[in-house]
């Protein structure tokens, strides 16, 4: 299997986020993709690449322009502000509020965002635009052919919606991925994402559609981030009524549950009769998982794959979450693996 890969993700290397009411050290590290390209080294999986440059016009296909812009400026703004340090957001609209887009960009981070675990640094719109182009040019690679490619993203993209960012999240690469799909020609996409977060920015852009189904596995929103989206009578609305399924599960759950919501999430799917299929690859389900509390262990990433290698759909894997570092290279390249096993 190609891997594509970027060192640019460096680029993106927040000081700290806000959690447990601490600033703590981001968990969201450059560690964490340096360890799952060694690992694709390690054990051979196949060519790695480098990203080709699509530009602006893929991304805005699924995120608003003004979006777009503010995420490309937010930091000089910042910065001319502030001075030369990351920027977190601290207020936002509570209901009832108005959504009007403040002039000082305090007021424009709160408006475009949902937590204060996002930081906006220096590097962040070149790291962002370059993980965008690695999950594009393995998108590119799968359309053409090839029977499944490993985006090796970061920063992750699940959280980013339509206009808004947070989750670690700026740009939804799995996303604009699946516009990629149907822009190239393929009538129906699907989106399986088994981060342990619910996707709530892919499901948000897809929601009112009938063309790209979002199926997602994930810690139940009454117990877990992002709290506010992610039930199971989240169907879809208007033209994609039936096109999302969400499967919240209980802290601690393990590989038996897990198996059965995946086995009936990969039903779903396979009756959509999708053209081809992106996976949202977050492998926070570990045991592990210092932010997360579910129980699988190395062993059933191996049969994750395999489960989906089921579908023989032309894939795309885009990395997302794992935030237990040492052991994500292995977590994540036993999901390839197993594929291909599979
Ligand atoms: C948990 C706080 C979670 C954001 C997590 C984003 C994960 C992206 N107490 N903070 S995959
Ligand atoms: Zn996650």
């Amino acid at each position: 299997m190609i891997t594509i890969f970027s060192e640019d993700h460096r680029l993106q290397d927040g000081k700290a986020e806000l959690i447990d009411g601490k600033l703590v050290p981001c968990f969201e590290m450059p560690k964490r993709a340096e360890i799952v390209h060694a690992r694709v080294k390690e054990v051979g999986l196949g060519p790695i690449e480098a990203p080709r440059h699509f530009g602006r016009a893929p991304i805005v296909r699924v995120h608003k322009p003004d979006f777009v812009a503010f995420l490309e400026s937010a930091y000089d703004e910042w910065k001319s502000e502030h001075g030369d340090y990351d920027a977190l957001p601290l207020n936002w609209l509570a209901p009832r509020m108005r959504r009007k887009l403040p002039e000082r960009i305090d007021g424009k981070l709160g408006f475009y965002s949902f937590d204060a675990g996002t930081p906006i640094t220096a590097g962040t719109w070149r790291a962002i635009t370059s993980s965008a182009n690695v999950a594009l040019t393995a998108q590119a690679k799968v359309a053409n052919g090839e029977r499944a490619v490993f985006a090796l993203c970061r920063p992750p993209g699940h959280h980013a919606g339509s206009d808004f960012y947070g989750g670690y999240c700026f740009l939804n690469n799995a996303a604009i991925a699946a516009q990629a799909f149907r822009d190239g020609g393929a009538g129906k996409v699907a989106v399986l994402d088994v981060d342990y977060h619910h996707g709530n920015g892919t499901q948000e852009i897809f929601y009112d559609r009938g063309d790209v189904f979002f199926a997602s596995l994930h810690g139940h929103p009454a117990q877990e981030y992002p709290y506010f989206l992610g039930y199971e009578d989240e169907r879809g609305e208007g033209e994609g009524e039936g096109c999302n399924a969400n499967y919240p599960l209980r802290w601690g759950t393990g590989w038996d549950e897990y198996e059965t919501a995946l086995d009936d999430a990969l039903a779903t799917l396979r009756r959509f009769k999708p053209d081809a299929l992106v996976i949202s690859l977050g492998v926070d389900t570990f045991k592990d998982d210092p932010i997360s509390k579910f129980k699988l262990d190395s062993p059933d990433y191996l049969k994750i794959g395999r489960k989906i290698a089921g579908l023989k759909l032309p894939t795309l894997f885009v990395m997302e979450g794992g935030y237990a570092v040492e052991e994500i290279g292995i977590n994540a390249v036993n999901v390839l693996t197993g594929f291909e096993a599979g």
